[in-house]
């Protein structure tokens, strides 16, 4: 990637709102420069405040470099931003400058945030002005806020940042230099940063839109739809950085409305969507899609959750001549697993609910859970994906990482699925704690240390409800203190404060205990089960 490539090949085509902006982003043909100097001088800024505070000061210290996952890192900014041009020229300028972006959801809270903040050590922080007052500076953790809109005091704005002109700085940039760093919880626990390289990204675009037969055939007069979120990894791969490497338009949507959106397929003649299973499902059932001049769109692709079969198929008689099929990706996997080839230059029929074939240059296999050696097509098991794409590991933790990634350099998913014998990746089941709402993480583990908190609870544990429209939801097994009437909607209320809407609880249920194993662990497939009945 290049910068001239990004800006004299992409236009970031915008809602209304900025339909202003669009002719300035197409003129300004060094705009990812500018922006670049921006980034720069704000690190810049921030880092001569830091060594000033510790009373020396190292010459020529940005960029940052890191080698090993948890030594000294690069510099981290955080983009806490909708989709807009702004997300999208800050990951830009951070890349190239050797610098890390971490990607947080705008509407977290600030608790949800100040973890993450934490946890990356963001130098920066690039947001709009009405999230500045969910930011916390600490003593040893401050950060330079930049907002794209009018800056409240003490945050700097991004239009004088990126209007800052600067000499760049030749950076040597290695391929297994992390550069980007979301959050994501994995088979255990809480939410944890996966360290990307450039070299795992890059991979996995190369997997996904190169080759003489690309797996994802981009072409570049499509104009893509990117109404799923950027911060999340599969908005950002999929869809932002494959678009980039194939020259197409992509047209960015703040949130999802259906109207608009439809819309906005109608005028910009959208050929490519990237969707989640519940945007498939409303494009199948919302009666508003009749009204439209849908005709453009020729391929539709769902990921991050499981797709029903009979949505992919009322999806496909209503539109034809759009192709619904699935990928299988993960944050940690760099992310995409498998994509279907019905996607592919050389297009390939493919079977209903298959989440398509491994991605080139990879290895993928199925192994036994209890014995873990590898099984044979048309047997279930954990899926393990092996390659250059995937995530150097978790930040900072050493044994998360050794329990994700295996000796040989298999990323274990905790999925349950298996090939069939046209090398068909099906999923069955997870075998991992994530609870998926909508396609956004639910980690258990975050919303059990919450309740845990609370005097009244003495446990709990939090498990997935199948759900119609979210496809799951949280529900919570609590175990009182003794004598203490707490109710229901007061547990509720203590969540819903604390985190952003997707994680809320939808139900409790009052227990005596909490099911566990012998070694303390939740036994969380019992509690699943009494849920069903
Ligand atoms: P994370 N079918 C079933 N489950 C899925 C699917 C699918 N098609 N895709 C993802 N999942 C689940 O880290 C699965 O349990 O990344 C997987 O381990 O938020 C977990 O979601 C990972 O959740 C793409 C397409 C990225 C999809 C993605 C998914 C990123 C979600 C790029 O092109």
């Amino acid at each position: 990637f290049t910068d001239s490539r990004i800006v004299e090949k992409i236009l970031v085509t915008v809602p209304e709102r900025y339909e202003a902006s669009i002719t300035t982003l197409e003129n300004t043909k060094d705009l990812s420069k500018i922006t670049l100097a921006g980034v720069l001088h704000a690190l810049q800024a921030q880092e001569q405040r830091r060594l000033m505070r510790q009373d020396h000061v190292v010459e020529g210290a940005l960029p940052a470099k890191h080698h090993e996952v948890g030594s000294s890192q690069s510099d981290v900014i955080m983009i806490l931003l909708p989709n807009s041009p702004e997300f999208v020229f800050s990951f830009w300028a951070a890349s190239m400058l050797g610098a890390v972006s971490t990607t947080a959801n705008p509407s977290y809270t600030s608790v949800e945030i100040t973890k993450q903040l934490k946890a990356s050590k963001a130098k920066i922080v690039i947001t709009r002005s009405m999230h500045v007052h969910k930011l916390k500076q600490e003593e040893e953790n401050t950060f330079i806020v930049i907002t794209v809109d009018k800056p409240p005091e003490n945050c700097m704005s991004y239009s004088v940042v990126s209007s800052m002109e600067g000499k760049l700085p030749e950076v040597d940039i290695d391929p297994d230099d992390m550069v980007a760093l979301p959050f994501s919880s994995g088979t255990t626990g809480l939410p944890k940063g996966v360290v990307l390289t450039h070299r795992s990204l890059i991979t996995n675009v190369a997997q996904q839109v190169e080759g003489e037969n690309p797996n994802l055939h981009l072409k570049e007069e499509d104009v893509v739809l990117c109404v799923l979120p950027l911060f999340h990894i599969y908005a950002l791969h999929s869809v932002m950085l494959c678009s980039m490497r194939v020259g197409c338009r992509v047209l960015l949507m703040e949130k999802f409305e259906m109207r608009v959106m439809l819309e906005l397929v109608e005028k910009h003649r959208v050929s490519v969507l990237m969707a989640v299973p519940a945007l498939v499902a409303a494009l199948s059932k919302n009666p508003a899609v009749e009204e439209y001049d849908l005709r453009s769109m020729r391929m539709v692709m769902s990921g991050g959750a499981p797709l029903a079969e009979d949505i992919e198929e009322a999806f496909h008689s209503r539109l034809p001549q759009a192709i619904p099929r699935q990928a299988l990706g993960m944050t940690e996997s760099g992310p995409v697993i498998s994509m279907s080839l019905s996607f592919a230059k050389n297009p390939m029929t493919t079977k209903l609910r298959s989440c398509g074939t491994v991605i080139r240059n990879a290895e993928l296999k199925i192994i036994d859970l209890l014995t873990g050696s590898s099984l044979s097509y048309n047997t279930s098991g954990e899926i393990c994906i092996r390659g250059q794409q995937i995530m150097k590991g978790y930040l900072n933790d050493e044994r998360a990482t050794a329990e994700a990634i295996d000796e040989e350099g298999w990323l274990h998913t905790g999925d349950i699925g298996y090939v069939d014998d046209d090398d068909e990746i099906f999923i069955v089941d997870r075998l991992k704690e994530l609870i998926k709402f909508k396609g956004f993480q639910v980690a258990p583990a975050e919303l059990e240390g919450i309740l845990m908190s609370h005097p009244s609870i003495e446990d709990a544990a939090v498990v997935p409800q199948k759900d119609d429209v979210a496809g799951e939801v949280p529900v919570a097994f609590v175990v009182r203190s003794s004598n203490d009437p707490i109710t229901e909607d007061a547990i509720k209320d203590f969540i819903a404060k604390q985190v952003v809407f997707y994680k809320r609880l939808h139900r409790i249920i009052f227990i005596d205990a909490i099911p566990k194993s012998s070694i303390g662990k939740i036994l969380r497939k019992e509690l699943k089960a009494t849920l069903s009945n």
